[in-house]
């Protein structure tokens, strides 16, 4: 049967594994002969959103966009993989209607720690920069972060390993059929 697209969107702080359990993810579904591409800052806010920092205006601007990208590889039968903060809800739910309008399934996923775990982990040392004030606006600390109230997925990434998290959405995508 022919692929069809879809986006799996995944939400959560920084430092809760969300670009970890995406590059899992997209692994497994390259190995399987699916075609699969990740957004990520690495690929997408120093390029093509270059010109946008973390003002609430700025992410708002940032996530509509990669909405609208991730929207275009879907369309284009790939199972797109989007890991960004996206801390706003209505944002989210922008991305969300703006697929279910062109008829493409949009898979939410919280990559849940709590941010303790997130703030214990800071593997880039930017929760502390935070703390200090010399990053301003930052998730979790100064600036919000909305939870997802009924996310099709819901990772407890502080009790689960990188296999497990990126089996939870793989065992979803194969129970709907998308896969
Ligand atoms: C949050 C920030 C900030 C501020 C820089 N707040 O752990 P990281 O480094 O690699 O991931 C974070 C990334 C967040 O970018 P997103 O595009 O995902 O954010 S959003 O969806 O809210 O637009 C972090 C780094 O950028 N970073 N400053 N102030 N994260």
């Amino acid at each position: 049967t022919k692929q069809s697209g879809l986006t799996i969107w995944l939400t959560g702080l920084s430092a809760s594994g969300k670009s970890t359990v995406a590059c899992a993810l997209e692994q497994f579904l390259l190995q399987h002969g699916i075609n699969a591409y990740r957004l990520d800052g690495d690929n997408v806010r120093f390029g093509l959103n270059n010109d946008l920092g973390f003002s609430e205006a700025d992410r708002n601007e940032n996530i509509r966009r990669i909405a609208e990208v991730s929207k275009l590889f879907a369309d284009s039968t790939t199972i797109a993989i989007t890991s960004f903060i996206s801390p706003y809800i209505a944002d989210r739910e922008k991305a969300r209607v703006l697929h279910e309008k062109a008829g493409l399934p949009f898979v939410e996923v919280y990559v849940d720690v709590p941010i303790e775990v997130a703030e214990q982990r800071d593997p880039k040392g930017l929760y502390k920069k935070a703390r200090e004030g010399i990053i301003k606006e930052f998730t979790g600390i100064s600036a919000p972060y909305e939870a997802p109230k009924k996310p099709e997925i819901h990772l407890k990434n502080y009790e689960s390993t990188v296999e497990e998290s990126a089996q939870q959405i793989i065992a979803y995508l194969v129970e709907k059929k998308y896969i």
